[in-house]
């Protein structure tokens, strides 16, 4: 049976990034703004005034710093609060696929890979820009590749369970080489009049490219092991669809855009993840102690510390568990792959690594991989 390994990874970033100070200072306007428009009402009992957002508030519950974003004026725009992204015609690549190709290019030129030599494209990503033809096959279209691509929606865990079922593809020899792409348009979702959870995301795109270890450039990732699992829970949802829509002209209805309880989320999310990588790498004969380093799903720093702390038995440095979340946010699916592409070229050969992903479903995936070469 052929050994799946990770050749290489990709990343694409958008150019503009918003630092928590103008993030805060847009919707303070908007907050102040919707308070006099209010004022009435508010008077009356019958509506709270909104309260300001603070940045101090912002990274001490979160860590985030900054967030890149695909439409920086739209979002920071106090009368519109969302991003603004042209509609393009059919006859042009779409925005979504556009930044997957881009971080799929990033992938193939580290790996030494032509297109050609691509069997199948996976598209897993939290959000798709539309329901069909699948964002996968236009971006197998852009690059060349012949064979066949397919989205999959796994909300934040999507990249480690578009790694199984690639690594699965390779394993039964259905494929020798598949492309798992995750583009991220977070803030397309983000409710950002919501002064709970205006600062999460951001926007970016990755890309795994995952191969028989017989076809793979020497140097390269054994994946030694993945595990996935789900739990059905309302805390993290976006009613967004083709029964529900949002208001085409505006922000919409605050259910079809994300909402959580994030509170609950971190008190059910942080054992349920531990529990699941202890129990991964004792199948695996490992201790957590051979884990040279965790890239851990960016979402929030103190989850991350918990997390760590309960598998290692200590508080992580940043050189075992290193956050990308100062800049980046919480970059769903892209964000423990982002972590990986930036922070593994240290690893020595025969090293152990885990990357790890949780989010909306509840979902959650295990990657224990071991560098070669
Ligand atoms: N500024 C100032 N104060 C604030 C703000 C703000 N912006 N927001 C809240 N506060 C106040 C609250 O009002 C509250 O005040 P009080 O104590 O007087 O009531 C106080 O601060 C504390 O509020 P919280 O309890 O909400 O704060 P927490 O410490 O719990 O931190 C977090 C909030 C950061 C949200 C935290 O709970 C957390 O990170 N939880 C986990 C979240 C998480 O991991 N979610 C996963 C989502 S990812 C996913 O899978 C979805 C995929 C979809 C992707 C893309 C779509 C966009």
């Amino acid at each position: 049976m052929p050994s799946p390994v990770i050749s290489a990874t990709g990343l694409w970033t958008p150019p503009n990034s918003i630092s928590n100070e103008e993030l805060v200072e847009s919707y303070n306007a908007w907050a102040a703004m919707w308070n006099i428009e209010n004022a009435a009402e508010i008077q009356s009992g019958l509506l709270e005034p909104k309260q300001p957002s603070s940045v101090e508030f912002i990274e001490k519950a979160s860590g985030i710093k900054a967030r890149y974003v695909i439409d920086k004026g739209g979002v920071l725009d106090p009368g519109i609060m969302a991003p603004r992204i042209d509609e393009r015609p059919n006859e042009q690549i779409s925005i979504m696929a556009e930044m997957g190709v881009h971080a799929a290019r990033d992938a193939l030129k580290r790996a030494g890979r032509e297109a050609k030599d691509v069997d199948a494209v996976i598209c897993a990503a939290s959000n798709m820009q539309r329901a069909y033809p699948a964002m996968a096959i236009e971006i197998q279209d852009a690059l060349g590749i012949e064979g066949f691509a397919f989205d999959m929606n796994v909300a934040c865990s999507s990249a480690t369970f578009g790694i199984q079922t690639a690594a699965d593809f390779i394993r039964s020899g259905n494929a020798r080489s598949v492309l798992v792409v995750n583009p991220e348009i977070c803030s397309g979702h983000l409710n950002f009049t919501d002064r709970d959870s205006h600062f999460i995301f951001g926007d970016v795109a990755t890309a795994v490219l995952v191969e028989a270890e017989e076809f793979a450039p020497a140097r390269h990732w054994k994946i030694l092991g993945t595990k996935l699992k789900t739990q059905f829970s309302n805390n993290i949802r976006n009613n967004f669809g083709f029964l529900n829509r949002a208001d085409p002209d505006g922000i919409g209805a605050p259910d079809k855009l994300f909402v959580q309880e994030g509170r609950k989320v971190f008190k059910e999310v942080v054992p349920m993840v531990a529990e699941m990588i202890t129990a991964h790498l004792a199948e695996l004969s490992l201790q957590p102690a051979e884990l040279r380093r965790m890239w851990l799903h960016q979402a929030n720093a103190n989850m991350n510390r918990l997390i760590s702390s309960k598998v290692l038995g200590h508080e992580a440095s940043e050189a075992e568990s290193p956050t990308v979340l100062d800049t980046y946010a919480n970059t769903s699916s892209a964000g423990s792959i982002i972590a990986f592409h930036l922070h593994s070229d240290d690893i020595a050969a025969g090293q152990k690594g885990l990357i790890c992903s949780f989010g909306a479903g509840y979902s959650a995936g295990t990657v224990v991989v071991e560098r070669a070469g």
